[in-house]
């Protein structure tokens, strides 16, 4: 409805381009759709080998997939970054972790996978370390979470993590608030303000020569990444982005930044006049702030999550939020990922 009244007020002459607007809006809404899965329903997952080419490279790449379906992170249409994962507060998550043969360049002890649920303080029967007891052959994780989990988490797999992180096998995991029937609210936090848009963002980095080494190879000594996405994207340019977003003027987009990335890297929003836009961080590493803070700027370490949310100016336009990766050593620059963000 909100959607609807924003598109009335501002093209009210124009039935093309408001239909052109809901359709590339339902198309989005799908897409982002297709690949989230709901694990209070009880999911299936499974690790697939797949190939992405960076700057004419060819690198192999371990990553997450749901039995079932077709769709985006479907095990029958892997993706890097795996699913979009989702909880609701009280309910019980009932995942089931299949490992298929076929990782066999990875000796004992790195064979085999887990799933580690980064951020969320489950039983060390559910954490998914091996160290402490967790099977790499396959397994169950069943285990819910409180309202102080609402927000942005992460998984990732924890067997030979310098290893099996770098190959892929990562994932964003949300934690939803819920009404009285369980429904998923649009909610920052628990009880916190609602946003309108949201719109996930796993932060990773590639190294191509940890894709080829195994076991205790001295390459995993030194990390020179060669290649910095957001979603498995690389977004080298405005025209070329990693990630577009279509929203409403002066509605509110929510932004998690999920940090599977092995660098540091600072994240901004532009104008197109190049002038940085305040955002308001919430949650950090899956927490509420007690006091929300307004930033033009935010790093993201390895290992963190952050939530942010934005309201967009009330006339339409566009925004350009970026990734800046940067070397852990000195904090030189890398390379800035792109993406796009209008409202209409
Ligand atoms: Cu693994």
């Amino acid at each position: 409805m909100k959607y609807s009244t924003a598109i009335l007020k501002n093209k009210p002459s124009n039935t093309i381009s408001r239909l052109q607007n809901i359709v590339l809006f339902c198309l989005l809404v799908v897409s982002m759709q297709a690949s989230a899965v709901d694990v209070g329903k009880g999911i299936t997952l499974s690790v697939r080998q797949i190939n992405k080419t960076f700057g004419g490279e060819t690198i192999a790449f371990w990553v997450y997939c749901s039995i079932g379906g077709t769709g985006p992170g479907s095990c029958a249409n892997p993706q890097l970054p795996g699913p979009l994962l989702e909880l609701g507060v009280g309910a019980q998550a009932n995942i089931t972790l299949k490992v298929p043969m076929m990782m066999a360049s990875e000796p004992p002890p790195y064979h085999g996978h887990t799933i580690h649920f980064h951020g969320l303080d489950v039983s060390q029967s559910e954490d998914g370390v091996p160290e402490t007891g967790a099977s790499v052959f396959g397994d169950q994780y069943t285990f819910s979470v409180d309202s102080r989990y609402v927000g942005g988490h992460k998984y990732h797999c924890h067997v030979h993590t310098v290893k099996h992180l770098e190959m892929g096998m990562y994932g964003a995991f949300v934690v939803r608030d819920v009404d009285q029937q369980g429904n998923f609210l649009k909610n920052i936090n628990a009880g916190g303000p609602a946003y309108d848009d949201e719109w996930n963002w796993v932060l990773s980095t590639v190294d191509p020569s940890y894709h080829t080494a195994v076991g205790d190879s001295l390459v995993f000594a030194s990390y020179t990444p060669r290649y910095f996405l957001v979603n498995g994207k690389e977004g080298l340019s405005r025209s070329s982005p990693a990630e577009t977003l279509t929203s409403r003027v002066n509605s509110t987009v929510a932004i998690r930044l999920m940090g599977l990335h092995s660098t540091n890297a600072t994240f901004q929003i532009l104008n197109t006049e190049g002038t940085t836009q305040d955002f308001v961080l919430h949650n950090m590493d899956g927490f509420a702030l007690n006091t929300p803070k307004t930033l033009t700027q935010i790093e993201v370490s390895p290992g963190q999550t952050k939530d942010i949310m934005i309201t967009l100016p009330v006339n339409p336009g566009t925004l350009y939020p970026e990734v800046t990766y940067r070397r852990l050593r000195d904090d030189s620059s890398y390379s800035t990922v792109y993406s796009i963000l209008t409202f209409n």
